[in-house]
């Protein structure tokens, strides 16, 4: 079965140019002007621009999570991310405390059964010893993953303490892996929490005071400072403000490997959205990080135009009204999370791209490509290259709609984005190959989606910072004898 798309303008992270796409099966097999016009199925893409699909890197499906579990599973949280133009999503396998990485692994394997689209995962580091350092290699080795995750936030659940943050850290520089942090101070979050309960404050509105951009900034510096002591990259999750992106640029000035990636909510929703006199209204928007001020959002932008924040993603952690319920009374009950799969590119686009924030081509390579590199597995993502699997999106700058509840994919009551006007959208989105959205048609095919395994690369951090040197044992020669008592 081969397709054509015909009569479009390719945009990839380097170039924009006219020409068509052929595609045989699941694969790009031809790209270039006027492709001979013999394909079983023609899709026109006059007037659009044809681009890689999206790779959202940070997804939370059907997780189980603050007393429940995440209301989109992999089949509606894959149709979502299809629907608004994003092929693949990156998920955590999270075990619990003192569970085996590998029975966590085939834990969330077997969530996937029913999956849109292709789909990867990160295995989270939540507890430490030599099981964990044991199964690390093999998670690496065998296992098709090549990113651990380390919440420092979350105290009495998921989170590890530097000690155990070092060790790993170190674990994965032998591995060819890299690190993944979730940086907040949860030691100090804790302390805010209870002293924020203590004093009545147990609304919404207290869940951001509780973490404010210091806890973010502090422990930011403090991950990136011991990733380069380990000497590994590390890669900073939901970066939310200045804190966090200023020291992420530091060290990159410095020479270090650091990452950093914003999420379309932090983007494009602020702190006010707390202030919000209906409960629910705020409530819904409990996350963590929580949305922060309009000068943390323009520092976002300016990382994403500078290059200094390389990745937009969703943290795609989607709960009903129902559920933040549980925190009435007591706001560090509220679940923490909001949903974007399906919002994230459009939003991006018409906060981006039709602002003048962003051009098409760093629109393609903060949605897909530069996460594709990050990640290992470019071109097989993240390209509109021959070889490169079909996944593709056609791409409608005139297509606008209104964000809304009653017409997402997502199976929770209500979305952050409600009455957001969004001008580009998808005409088509292929997964693999699979015609799976037409002009906001819904073809998707459940268990279509496959796991993408990822191999290990060089995982080097050299610093031009000089601390290594510094600190490097040296034995001191003296000579003689030091004067006593000084
Ligand atoms: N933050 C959230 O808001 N939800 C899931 C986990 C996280 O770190
Ligand atoms: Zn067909
Ligand atoms: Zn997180
Ligand atoms: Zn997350």
């Amino acid at each position: 079965m081969s397709k054509l798309i015909k009569g479009g303008t390719i945009v990839t992270a380097d170039l924009t140019f006219k020409g068509d796409v052929y595609i045989q099966h699941d694969r790009i097999v031809a790209v270039g002007p006027d492709l001979p016009h013999d394909a079983d199925h023609v899709l026109d893409a006059t007037g659009c621009y044809v681009m890689p699909g999206g790779i959202d890197p940070h997804t939370h499906l059907e997780m189980p999570f603050m007393g429940t579990y995440s209301s989109d599973d992999f089949e509606s949280g894959t149709r979502a991310a299809l629907a608004g133009g994003t092929t693949m999503v990156v998920d955590f396998a999270l075990p619990s405390p003192g569970q085996s990485l590998l029975d966590a692994l085939a834990m969330w394997h077997n969530k996937t059964g029913r999956a849109n689209c292709d789909y990867s995962f990160h295995m989270a580091i939540t507890w430490w010893g030599e099981q964990v350092f044991d199964e690390m290699a093999v998670i690496v080795r065998d296992k098709g993953i090549n990113t651990f995750k380390h919440f420092m936030a979350y105290k009495g659940a998921l989170m590890v303490d530097d000690d155990e943050m070092f060790a790993s850290f170190q674990r994965c520089a032998e591995l060819g892996a890299l690190p993944l942090v979730h940086a907040e101070n949860g030691d100090v979050v804790a302390q805010l929490q209870a002293r924020l309960l203590a004093e009545g404050n147990n609304g919404p509105e207290a869940h951001a005071y509780s973490r404010p951009p210091e806890v973010e900034g502090e422990a930011t510096n403090r991950a990136i400072m011991i990733a380069d002591m380990a000497g590994v990259p590390v890669y900073i999750v939901h970066v939310s403000c200045e804190q966090a992106h200023e020291a992420i640029r530091r060290a990159r000035q410095k020479g270090i490997r650091a990452y950093g990636e914003p999420l379309i909510q932090h983007l494009t929703l602020d702190e006010s959205e707390y202030a919000h006199p209906d409960w629910d209204h705020a409530a819904r928007r409990v996350m963590s990080p929580p949305f922060r001020n309009k000068q943390h959002q323009d520092s976002l932008w300016a990382g994403l135009q500078s290059g200094s924040l390389q990745v937009v993603a969703t943290d795609h952690c989607a709960f009903t009204t129902a559920q933040k319920r549980f925190g009435v009374g007591d706001f560090t009950k509220i679940p923490n999370g909001t949903g974007g799969l399906e919002d994230r590119m459009p939003m991006l686009w018409t906060h981006g791209v039709n602002t003048g924030r962003l051009t098409m081509n760093e629109f393609v390579a903060v949605t897909s490509t530069n996460i594709a590199k990050i990640l290992n597995i470019y071109p097989k993502k993240g390209a509109i290259l021959p070889g490169a699997d079909a996944d593709i999106v056609v791409w409608d700058p005139a297509r606008e709609k209104t964000i809304s509840a009653k017409t997402q994919q997502s199976a929770i009551d209500y979305n952050v984005f409600e009455g957001k006007k969004v001008k580009g959208l998808p005409r088509y989105v292929l997964s693999r190959g699979v015609v799976s959205i037409h002009d906001g048609e819904v073809r998707t095919r459940e268990g279509h989606g496959e796991f993408v395994p990822r191999q290990p690369f060089q995982a080097v951090n050299r610093a031009l910072s000089t601390w290594k040197e510094l600190t490097a044992p040296r034995k001191v020669e003296r000579s003689g004898i030091p004067a006593s008592g000084v």
